[in-house]
């Protein structure tokens, strides 16, 4: 990937395309919420020098760094656990599996939505009739599982390294499933999309959350409600928080944060939803973020 030095300073704009200023913000930034796929990784799924730096300077200046994903603690741990550790930041508290799991200071978890039985077997029959099984990683607390193992569930193992289990009907009934994650393809992503919210979207979230995933997590869950209970256990003010990301699992959190930024590289839709507009994730924009919002 060609990225831009990060020296050079590149700009956040209001939906008017006028500059950010420092000097026009309410509330001093207390704590900073950032999602990670399309906004801390670059399309290498990594985390830049830069982008690592100045979150460390945030760090070191009292504000508290706070993960805010799709992915589970354990894939989180997997693809930047090691850039965390070296940093001393942490992944907890963090927000996980969109809300649906997330964790205060002290690990404790603060929000646990799992999608129950009786809907985890509705969408797995669904499938079964519109023959989506093949594409669908069922992702539990610990671990992913798949029924079978394919190109395109290899091809997904390019973003999510870890090998799902291989499970039949039969253990399927006995896991607890906290998501669903579909992997298309351009072609029939809009297609299945409208399926599976025509047949599920009142009973349980259903979006494209990065590329051409769906993914599917229960229903009263999203990464704004784990902003707001991570707050509150901080006893910070939203007024004090700000957000980053991209992708549709982070509308909620960008539309109820005041101080909310996506990026370059987000949709029209996503773009709608932020206050502000940075630069795209290959270009570090969450180091750009932090120095716009922060005397680092
Ligand atoms: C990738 C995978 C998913 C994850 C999604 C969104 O597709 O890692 O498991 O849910 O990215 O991740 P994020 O919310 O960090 O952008
Ligand atoms: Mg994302």
């Amino acid at each position: 990937i060609t990225t831009n030095e990060g020296n050079k300073m590149l700009e956040i704009k209001d939906k008017n395309g006028e500059n950010f200023e420092k000097k026009k913000l309410n509330d001093e930034i207390k704590i900073f919420f950032t999602d990670l796929d399309g906004t801390l990784l670059n399309s290498e799924h990594k985390i830049s020098k830069f982008n690592l730096e100045s979150l460390k300077k945030a760090k070191d200046k009292g504000i508290k760094i706070v993960i805010a994903t799709g992915r589970p603690l354990f894939s989180a741990e997997s693809i930047i656990g090691e850039d965390i550790k070296k940093t001393n930041l942490s992944l907890i508290p963090g927000i996980y599996l969109n809300g649906c799991i997330t964790y205060d200071c002290n690990g404790n978890k603060i929000i646990n939505h799992i999608i129950n039985h009786k809907l985890k077997m509705e969408i797995y029959h669904f499938s079964k009739k519109e023959n989506i099984i093949p594409y669908i990683i069922w992702y539990s607390l610990e671990k992913t599982f798949s029924f079978s193992m394919n190109d395109v569930i290899k091809d997904y193992m390019t973003v999510e390294s870890i090998t799902p289990e291989i499970i039949d009907d039969n253990k399927f009934k006995d896991i607890i499933i906290y998501k669903v994650l579909i992997c298309l393809n351009q072609k029939n992503l809009n297609h299945v999309l409208k399926l599976y919210k025509n047949e599920f979207s009142h009973k349980i979230n259903v979006a494209n959350t990065f590329k051409t995933y769906i993914e599917m997590f229960h229903h009263n869950s999203n990464k704004f409600e784990g902003v707001k209970e991570i707050c509150k256990s901080y006893n910070i003010s939203i007024n004090n928080a700000l957000v980053i990301g991209d992708g549709e699992n982070d509308i909620e959190m960008l539309q109820g944060v005041p101080n909310s930024v996506t990026l370059s590289n987000a949709s029209d839709k996503v773009k709608e939803c932020a206050k502000y507009i940075g630069p795209s994730n290959d270009d570090n924009a969450v180091h750009h973020v932090l120095h716009a919002f922060i005397d680092l």
